[in-house]
Protein backbone atom coordinates (compact mmCIF):
# COMPACT_ATOMS: atom_id res chain seq x y z
CA UNK A 1 0.00 0.00 0.00
CA UNK A 2 1.41 3.67 -0.63
CA UNK A 3 0.62 6.22 1.90
CA UNK A 4 -0.74 9.30 1.29
CA UNK A 5 1.30 11.82 2.90
CA UNK A 6 -0.03 15.39 3.65
CA UNK A 7 1.94 17.95 5.27
CA UNK A 8 1.54 21.69 6.91
CA UNK A 9 4.07 23.58 6.44
CA UNK A 10 6.66 24.09 3.38
CA UNK A 11 9.30 26.33 4.81
CA UNK A 12 12.56 25.23 6.58
CA UNK A 13 11.26 22.01 8.01
CA UNK A 14 8.64 21.70 4.53
CA UNK A 15 11.38 21.01 2.67
CA UNK A 16 13.69 19.42 5.09
CA UNK A 17 11.19 16.85 5.28
CA UNK A 18 10.42 16.73 1.75
CA UNK A 19 14.31 16.11 0.86
CA UNK A 20 14.12 13.18 3.64
CA UNK A 21 11.03 11.54 1.85
CA UNK A 22 12.07 12.21 -2.09
CA UNK A 23 15.66 10.50 -0.59
CA UNK A 24 13.81 7.14 0.72
CA UNK A 25 13.21 5.30 -2.36
CA UNK A 26 16.54 5.85 -3.37
CA UNK A 27 18.98 5.40 -0.22
CA UNK A 28 16.51 3.34 2.28
CA UNK A 29 14.65 0.75 -0.40
CA UNK A 30 12.89 -1.22 2.20
CA UNK A 31 11.16 2.18 3.40
CA UNK A 32 7.19 1.97 2.90
CA UNK A 33 5.85 3.60 -0.42
CA UNK A 34 4.95 7.11 0.05
CA UNK A 35 3.23 10.00 -2.01
CA UNK A 36 3.78 13.61 -1.33
CA UNK A 37 0.26 14.20 -1.43
CA UNK A 38 -1.11 17.25 -0.28
CA UNK A 39 0.84 20.31 0.76
CA UNK A 40 -1.15 22.67 3.41
CA UNK A 41 -1.22 26.19 4.11
CA UNK A 42 -2.38 29.37 4.14
CA UNK A 43 -1.08 31.44 0.82
CA UNK A 44 -2.40 29.73 -2.31
CA UNK A 45 0.65 31.45 -4.40
CA UNK A 46 3.26 30.27 -2.18
CA UNK A 47 1.61 27.19 -1.89
CA UNK A 48 1.24 26.20 -5.57
CA UNK A 49 5.10 27.11 -6.30
CA UNK A 50 6.30 25.02 -2.84
CA UNK A 51 4.19 22.04 -4.02
CA UNK A 52 5.90 22.00 -7.51
CA UNK A 53 9.28 22.50 -6.09
CA UNK A 54 8.98 20.04 -2.95
CA UNK A 55 6.92 17.39 -5.14
CA UNK A 56 3.40 17.59 -3.63
CA UNK A 57 0.72 16.67 -6.08
CA UNK A 58 -1.90 19.00 -5.01
CA UNK A 59 -2.19 21.41 -2.39
CA UNK A 60 -4.96 22.77 0.42
CA UNK A 61 -5.44 25.90 2.39
CA UNK A 62 -7.81 23.83 4.90
CA UNK A 63 -6.13 21.35 7.22
CA UNK A 64 -9.60 20.45 8.33
CA UNK A 65 -10.39 18.44 5.12
CA UNK A 66 -6.50 17.11 4.87
CA UNK A 67 -5.94 15.42 8.28
CA UNK A 68 -8.85 12.62 7.91
CA UNK A 69 -8.08 12.15 3.87
CA UNK A 70 -4.58 11.30 4.33
CA UNK A 71 -2.60 8.27 5.72
CA UNK A 72 -0.32 10.21 7.35
CA UNK A 73 -0.20 14.14 8.76
CA UNK A 74 3.05 15.81 9.32
CA UNK A 75 2.73 19.19 11.09
CA UNK A 76 5.98 21.28 10.16
CA UNK A 77 3.96 24.76 10.87
CA UNK A 78 5.40 27.24 13.79
CA UNK A 79 4.67 26.32 17.17
CA UNK A 80 1.42 28.03 17.84
CA UNK A 81 -0.17 25.37 15.15
CA UNK A 82 1.43 22.32 16.29
CA UNK A 83 -1.55 21.29 18.72
CA UNK A 84 -5.00 21.39 16.90
CA UNK A 85 -4.37 20.13 13.34
CA UNK A 86 -2.00 17.25 15.64
CA UNK A 87 -5.00 16.77 17.73
CA UNK A 88 -7.65 16.55 15.08
CA UNK A 89 -5.79 14.51 13.11
CA UNK A 90 -4.92 11.86 15.90
CA UNK A 91 -8.72 11.55 16.84
CA UNK A 92 -9.28 10.91 13.09
CA UNK A 93 -6.64 7.80 13.73
CA UNK A 94 -4.26 9.47 11.41
CA UNK A 95 -0.58 8.77 12.36
CA UNK A 96 1.06 12.64 12.84
CA UNK A 97 4.98 13.47 12.95
CA UNK A 98 5.06 17.19 14.61
CA UNK A 99 8.01 19.46 14.54
CA UNK A 100 9.97 20.14 17.78
CA UNK A 101 8.91 21.87 20.39
CA UNK A 102 6.00 19.68 20.58
CA UNK A 103 4.12 22.91 21.70
CA UNK A 104 4.70 26.33 22.79
CA UNK A 105 2.57 25.48 26.08
CA UNK A 106 2.96 22.47 28.70
CA UNK A 107 -0.65 22.90 28.77
CA UNK A 108 -0.87 22.24 24.68
CA UNK A 109 1.68 19.70 25.17
CA UNK A 110 -0.31 18.00 27.83
CA UNK A 111 -3.46 17.85 25.25
CA UNK A 112 -1.06 16.28 22.93
CA UNK A 113 0.21 13.95 24.57
CA UNK A 114 -3.32 12.60 25.62
CA UNK A 115 -4.65 12.84 22.34
CA UNK A 116 -2.17 10.16 21.42
CA UNK A 117 -2.14 7.85 24.33
CA UNK A 118 -6.01 7.32 23.26
CA UNK A 119 -5.14 7.19 19.83
CA UNK A 120 -3.71 3.63 20.97
CA UNK A 121 -0.28 2.49 20.12
CA UNK A 122 -1.14 1.53 16.68
CA UNK A 123 -1.44 5.33 15.89
CA UNK A 124 2.32 6.25 16.13
CA UNK A 125 2.48 9.91 17.20
CA UNK A 126 5.94 11.09 16.69
CA UNK A 127 8.04 14.28 17.81
CA UNK A 128 10.47 15.30 15.20
CA UNK A 129 13.86 15.15 17.37
CA UNK A 130 16.52 14.97 14.25
CA UNK A 131 19.39 14.85 16.29
CA UNK A 132 18.55 11.37 17.59
CA UNK A 133 19.46 10.13 14.02
CA UNK A 134 22.87 10.84 14.31
CA UNK A 135 24.95 7.79 13.38
CA UNK A 136 27.70 9.19 16.23
CA UNK A 137 24.31 9.82 18.68
CA UNK A 138 23.75 6.55 18.25
CA UNK A 139 26.69 5.20 18.37
CA UNK A 140 27.42 7.27 21.96
CA UNK A 141 24.06 5.72 22.97
CA UNK A 142 25.16 1.78 22.64
CA UNK A 143 28.89 3.01 24.54
CA UNK A 144 26.39 4.47 27.41
CA UNK A 145 23.93 1.40 27.33
CA UNK A 146 26.89 -0.81 27.50
CA UNK A 147 28.28 1.08 30.78
CA UNK A 148 31.64 1.55 28.79
CA UNK A 149 31.40 5.36 30.85
CA UNK A 150 30.50 3.71 33.97
CA UNK A 151 28.79 5.92 36.94
CA UNK A 152 27.11 9.41 34.70
CA UNK A 153 28.57 12.14 37.34
CA UNK A 154 28.25 15.48 34.87
CA UNK A 155 26.53 16.19 31.36
CA UNK A 156 26.81 18.88 29.66
CA UNK A 157 24.99 20.48 26.51
CA UNK A 158 25.29 23.51 24.81
CA UNK A 159 23.73 24.73 21.83
CA UNK A 160 25.04 27.96 20.66
CA UNK A 161 23.62 30.47 17.52
CA UNK A 162 24.42 34.27 16.87
CA UNK A 163 21.48 35.26 14.53
CA UNK A 164 20.23 37.37 16.66
CA UNK A 165 23.15 39.72 17.44
CA UNK A 166 22.33 42.32 15.23
CA UNK A 167 19.61 44.06 17.08
CA UNK A 168 18.26 45.19 13.45
CA UNK A 169 17.94 41.65 12.82
CA UNK A 170 14.06 41.26 11.60
CA UNK A 171 11.35 40.08 13.61
CA UNK A 172 9.62 36.92 13.07
CA UNK A 173 7.08 34.87 14.90
CA UNK A 174 10.09 32.84 17.03
CA UNK A 175 10.31 36.40 19.04
CA UNK A 176 6.62 35.69 19.78
CA UNK A 177 5.52 34.01 23.09
CA UNK A 178 1.98 33.57 21.56
CA UNK A 179 3.17 31.68 18.65
CA UNK A 180 6.94 29.97 19.45
CA UNK A 181 6.03 29.61 23.13
CA UNK A 182 9.70 30.63 24.26
CA UNK A 183 12.79 31.73 22.19
CA UNK A 184 15.89 29.99 22.57
CA UNK A 185 14.45 27.50 25.44
CA UNK A 186 12.22 25.95 23.40
CA UNK A 187 13.84 26.18 19.97
CA UNK A 188 17.39 24.80 20.99
CA UNK A 189 16.89 23.74 24.61
CA UNK A 190 14.35 21.77 23.34
CA UNK A 191 16.87 19.80 20.98
CA UNK A 192 19.45 19.65 24.18
CA UNK A 193 16.89 18.44 27.11
CA UNK A 194 15.92 15.34 24.23
CA UNK A 195 19.26 14.29 23.27
CA UNK A 196 20.18 14.03 26.91
CA UNK A 197 16.98 12.40 27.90
CA UNK A 198 17.85 9.79 24.81
CA UNK A 199 21.57 9.29 25.89
CA UNK A 200 21.43 9.33 29.84
CA UNK A 201 17.62 9.03 30.55
CA UNK A 202 17.82 5.38 31.30
CA UNK A 203 17.34 4.39 35.14
CA UNK A 204 20.37 2.62 35.14
CA UNK A 205 22.21 5.66 33.50
CA UNK A 206 21.53 9.10 35.32
CA UNK A 207 17.35 8.78 34.89
CA UNK A 208 15.33 11.46 35.01
CA UNK A 209 16.11 15.06 35.96
CA UNK A 210 14.67 15.76 39.51
CA UNK A 211 15.21 18.86 40.19
CA UNK A 212 16.66 22.28 38.37
CA UNK A 213 17.29 25.73 38.54
CA UNK A 214 16.81 27.80 35.38
CA UNK A 215 17.53 31.24 33.88
CA UNK A 216 16.16 33.41 30.92
CA UNK A 217 17.49 36.60 29.46
CA UNK A 218 16.44 39.04 26.55
CA UNK A 219 19.09 41.03 25.49
CA UNK A 220 16.98 43.07 22.17
CA UNK A 221 13.49 43.61 23.22
CA UNK A 222 12.02 44.96 19.81
CA UNK A 223 13.03 44.39 16.40
CA UNK A 224 12.00 45.95 12.98
CA UNK A 225 9.31 44.48 11.43
CA UNK A 226 9.73 43.01 7.99
CA UNK A 227 9.20 45.21 4.83
CA UNK A 228 8.66 48.38 7.07
CA UNK A 229 9.72 51.34 10.02
CA UNK A 230 7.77 49.81 12.78
CA UNK A 231 9.14 47.71 15.43
CA UNK A 232 7.56 44.74 17.08
CA UNK A 233 8.47 43.68 20.81
CA UNK A 234 10.49 40.39 21.62
CA UNK A 235 8.75 38.41 24.19
CA UNK A 236 10.50 35.58 24.51
CA UNK A 237 14.39 34.74 25.58
CA UNK A 238 17.16 35.16 23.50
CA UNK A 239 18.90 32.59 26.07
CA UNK A 240 18.58 30.20 28.94
CA UNK A 241 21.39 28.14 31.15
CA UNK A 242 20.14 25.49 33.30
CA UNK A 243 21.25 23.46 36.11
CA UNK A 244 20.07 20.17 37.09
CA UNK A 245 20.15 17.29 39.19
CA UNK A 246 19.39 13.66 37.97
CA UNK A 247 17.62 10.55 39.80
CA UNK A 248 21.06 9.42 40.36
CA UNK A 249 22.85 12.14 41.44
CA UNK A 250 24.63 13.43 38.54
CA UNK A 251 24.66 17.21 37.90
CA UNK A 252 23.98 18.73 34.60
CA UNK A 253 24.43 22.18 32.87
CA UNK A 254 22.54 23.28 29.83
CA UNK A 255 22.72 26.54 28.14
CA UNK A 256 21.34 27.91 24.36
CA UNK A 257 21.80 31.40 22.62
CA UNK A 258 20.97 32.99 19.68
CA UNK A 259 23.43 35.67 20.54
CA UNK A 260 27.14 33.98 20.54
CA UNK A 261 28.64 35.92 18.22
CA UNK A 262 30.50 33.65 16.07
CA UNK A 263 28.71 30.69 16.29
CA UNK A 264 25.88 29.03 14.15
CA UNK A 265 24.32 25.90 14.90
CA UNK A 266 27.16 24.39 17.83
CA UNK A 267 25.66 21.87 19.42
CA UNK A 268 27.53 19.91 21.87
CA UNK A 269 27.15 17.22 24.56
CA UNK A 270 29.56 16.34 26.90
CA UNK A 271 29.09 13.07 29.40
CA UNK A 272 31.45 12.35 32.25
CA UNK A 273 31.23 9.15 34.08
CA UNK A 274 33.15 7.18 36.53
CA UNK A 275 35.14 5.60 33.70
CA UNK A 276 35.02 7.60 30.64
CA UNK A 277 34.14 10.95 29.01
CA UNK A 278 32.54 11.47 25.13
CA UNK A 279 32.28 14.31 23.58
CA UNK A 280 30.00 15.33 20.69
CA UNK A 281 29.18 18.82 18.67
CA UNK A 282 26.91 18.98 15.62
CA UNK A 283 29.30 20.84 13.47
CA UNK A 284 31.30 17.45 13.91
CA UNK A 285 29.03 15.27 13.34
CA UNK A 286 30.29 12.43 11.65
CA UNK A 287 33.09 12.50 14.83
CA UNK A 288 32.50 11.27 18.25
CA UNK A 289 35.50 11.90 21.13
CA UNK A 290 35.96 9.78 23.41
CA UNK A 291 38.30 8.77 26.56
CA UNK A 292 38.59 5.34 28.14
CA UNK A 293 39.48 4.66 31.52
CA UNK A 294 43.51 4.98 31.34
CA UNK A 295 43.26 7.31 28.80
CA UNK A 296 45.77 10.48 29.00
CA UNK A 297 43.55 12.31 26.11
CA UNK A 298 40.58 11.85 24.02
CA UNK A 299 40.35 9.51 20.94
CA UNK A 300 38.67 10.66 17.82
CA UNK A 301 36.02 7.84 16.40
CA UNK A 302 34.94 8.56 12.84
CA UNK A 303 31.58 7.15 13.09
CA UNK A 304 31.48 6.47 9.31
CA UNK A 305 31.91 2.52 9.34
CA UNK A 306 29.21 0.36 7.36
CA UNK A 307 28.27 -1.02 10.28
CA UNK A 308 27.56 1.89 12.16
CA UNK A 309 23.78 3.49 12.18
CA UNK A 310 22.27 4.18 9.23
CA UNK A 311 25.54 4.78 7.45
CA UNK A 312 25.53 1.67 5.27
CA UNK A 313 22.53 3.43 3.50
CA UNK A 314 24.72 5.92 2.15
CA UNK A 315 28.25 5.87 1.02
CA UNK A 316 31.55 3.63 0.82
CA UNK A 317 33.10 4.10 4.61
CA UNK A 318 34.31 7.26 5.41
CA UNK A 319 31.96 9.41 2.96
CA UNK A 320 30.74 11.78 5.34
CA UNK A 321 27.69 12.41 5.58
CA UNK A 322 25.52 15.78 6.98
CA UNK A 323 22.56 17.24 8.55
CA UNK A 324 19.49 16.69 6.24
CA UNK A 325 20.80 13.00 6.79
CA UNK A 326 19.43 13.24 9.91
CA UNK A 327 15.68 14.17 8.36
CA UNK A 328 16.18 11.21 5.83
CA UNK A 329 16.83 8.72 9.31
CA UNK A 330 13.80 10.17 11.47
CA UNK A 331 11.49 9.85 8.39
CA UNK A 332 12.46 6.05 7.35
CA UNK A 333 11.75 5.39 11.19
CA UNK A 334 8.88 6.88 11.36
CA UNK A 335 7.25 5.99 8.07
CA UNK A 336 8.27 2.10 9.01
CA UNK A 337 6.43 2.62 12.25
CA UNK A 338 3.09 3.97 10.60
CA UNK A 339 3.14 0.97 7.95
CA UNK A 340 3.86 -1.49 10.40
CA UNK A 341 1.69 0.05 13.07
CA UNK A 342 4.90 -0.53 15.53
CA UNK A 343 6.05 1.99 18.16
CA UNK A 344 8.14 5.30 17.35
CA UNK A 345 10.50 7.37 19.40
CA UNK A 346 10.69 10.52 19.67
CA UNK A 347 6.79 10.51 20.62
CA UNK A 348 4.56 12.81 21.80
CA UNK A 349 5.33 11.63 25.36
CA UNK A 350 9.06 12.33 24.81
CA UNK A 351 8.39 16.04 23.47
CA UNK A 352 6.04 16.42 26.33
CA UNK A 353 8.74 14.90 28.57
CA UNK A 354 10.98 17.56 27.17
CA UNK A 355 8.56 20.03 27.03
CA UNK A 356 8.21 19.61 30.92
CA UNK A 357 11.79 20.23 31.89
CA UNK A 358 11.21 23.73 29.44
CA UNK A 359 7.98 24.54 31.53
CA UNK A 360 10.57 24.19 35.17
CA UNK A 361 12.92 25.83 33.45
CA UNK A 362 10.25 28.82 32.96
CA UNK A 363 9.21 28.31 36.47
CA UNK A 364 12.62 28.06 38.24
CA UNK A 365 13.37 31.40 36.10
CA UNK A 366 10.22 33.34 37.36
CA UNK A 367 10.33 32.40 40.74
CA UNK A 368 13.88 32.59 41.29
CA UNK A 369 14.63 29.23 43.25
CA UNK A 370 15.21 25.64 42.24
CA UNK A 371 11.73 23.57 41.34
CA UNK A 372 11.43 20.14 40.92
CA UNK A 373 10.18 18.30 38.61
CA UNK A 374 7.38 14.84 39.27
C1 LIG B 1 16.88 27.67 14.72
O1 LIG B 1 17.77 28.52 14.14
C2 LIG B 1 17.04 26.23 14.18
O2 LIG B 1 16.78 26.21 12.83
C3 LIG B 1 16.07 25.33 14.94
O3 LIG B 1 14.73 25.71 14.72
C4 LIG B 1 16.30 23.89 14.55
O4 LIG B 1 15.48 23.02 15.29
C5 LIG B 1 17.77 23.53 14.79
O5 LIG B 1 18.00 22.23 14.36
C6 LIG B 1 18.68 24.47 14.07
O6 LIG B 1 18.36 25.79 14.42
Amino acid sequence: MTLQVGVLGYRFMGKAHANAMARLPMFFPDAPDIERSVLVGRDEEALNEAADRLGFDSISTDWENVVDDVDVFYNLGPNHVHAEPSIAALEAGTPVFCEKPLAPTLEDAERMAETARDAGDDVPAGCAFNYRFVPAIQYAKGLLEAGELGEIRHVRGRYLQDWLVDPEAPWSWRNDEEMAGSGALGDLGAHTVDLLRFLVGDDDLAGDIERLSGHLQTFVDERPAEGGDETRPVTVDDAYSAQLEFENGAMGTLEATRNATGHKNDHTIEIHGSKGSLKFSLERLNELELLREGDRGYETILVTDEDDPYVDHWWPPGHVIGWEHTFVHENYEFLSAVDEGGEFHPSFEDGLAAQRVLAAIEDSDERGEWVSLE
